[in-house]
């Protein structure tokens, strides 16, 4: 890089670090050498060109990466191949114990009482009603034993069980023509994901783990189990959920993560 060309006061070897970590996923290349040979060729003027922005402060600089990360989302959920299955695997498979993990320690997840709890439903659906439990419990079942990969560097294979998220979303008359279907937790963890991903058949709304309900630290009363998506996509302990046209980011992707989130 030209130092000429680089922006005053601003580092351009961590500008296209970042930048290059937002490409890397969207470069559908398999061979390894050539692809880091396309991403050492990333230049600040590529950055200039493919977010459209000018480089010449830190705010134009955070607008360029941001854009960047927007556009890979929107690249990603084109590539995403909506028929694609992810890999299943036999219960002999299994992690044990299967890993917690949240932005808190395992003795802080939230304590949710079955009897008041209601999933309430808003946004672009015919029926607004709020959801018993026992009433998730009563629609068509299934199960599956899938990978859940998370970004910290950690892996693990569990079971979980519940109604399919297409079924759901169908019940409730949602407009599956809207472009996302958003989650508030009740731990103040919140996210967002594409219809084509909620529509997926391994997207679950998961109410049991291992044959069992729920248990509180995986998420009781339910979480959304997406084996398409990183671990942070895939909220635990909903409350609410909505359908709806307004990006609505995460709670992780708010501070940087990809927002698409395939994995
Ligand atoms: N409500 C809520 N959901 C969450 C999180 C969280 O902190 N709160 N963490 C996410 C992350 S980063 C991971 S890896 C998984 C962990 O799920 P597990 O505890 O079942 O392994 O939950 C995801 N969903
Ligand atoms: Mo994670």
């Amino acid at each position: 890089m030209n130092k000429r060309h680089q922006p005053p006061g601003l580092d351009a070897s961590s500008i296209l670090t970042d930048a290059r970590k937002i490409i890397a996923p969207h470069l559908q290349i398999e061979d390894r050498s050539r692809r880091s040979f396309l991403l050492r060729g990333l230049t600040l003027g590529g950055v200039a060109m493919l977010s459209g922005c000018n480089l010449t402060d830190s705010d134009s600089v955070e607008t360029a990466l941001s854009s960047m990360s927007r556009f890979n989302d929107r690249v990603q959920g084109w590539l995403f191949n909506s028929n694609a299955l992810a890999p299943t695997y036999p219960a002999s498979m299994m992690t044990r114990p299967f890993p917690f993990n949240a932005f808190y320690d395992i003795d802080q997840a939230p304590i949710i009482d079955e009897a008041g709890y209601q999933l309430e439903v808003s946004g672009l659906v015919a029926d607004k009603r709020s959801w018993r439990l026992d009433e998730l419990r009563a629609m068509a079942q299934t199960e599956q034993i899938t990978r859940h990969i998370c970004v910290e560097g950690w892996s693990a294979i569990g079971r979980w069980g519940g109604v399919r998220f297409s079924d759901f979303l169908n019940r409730i008359g949602a407009d599956t023509g809207a472009k996302y279907v958003g989650f508030k937790c009740a731990d103040d963890y919140y996210t967002s994901i594409d219809m084509a991903t909620a529509l997926h058949a391994q997207t679950l709304l998961a109410l049991t783990y291992d044959g069992a309900v729920l248990p509180r630290q995986y998420g009781f009363p339910m979480k959304l189990r997406m084996p398409t998506k990183l671990g942070y996509k895939n909220p635990k302990h909903i409350q609410a959920l909505f359908v709806s046209n307004t990006y609505s980011g995460g709670y992780w992707e708010d501070q940087g993560y990809n927002w698409f989130g395939g994995s």
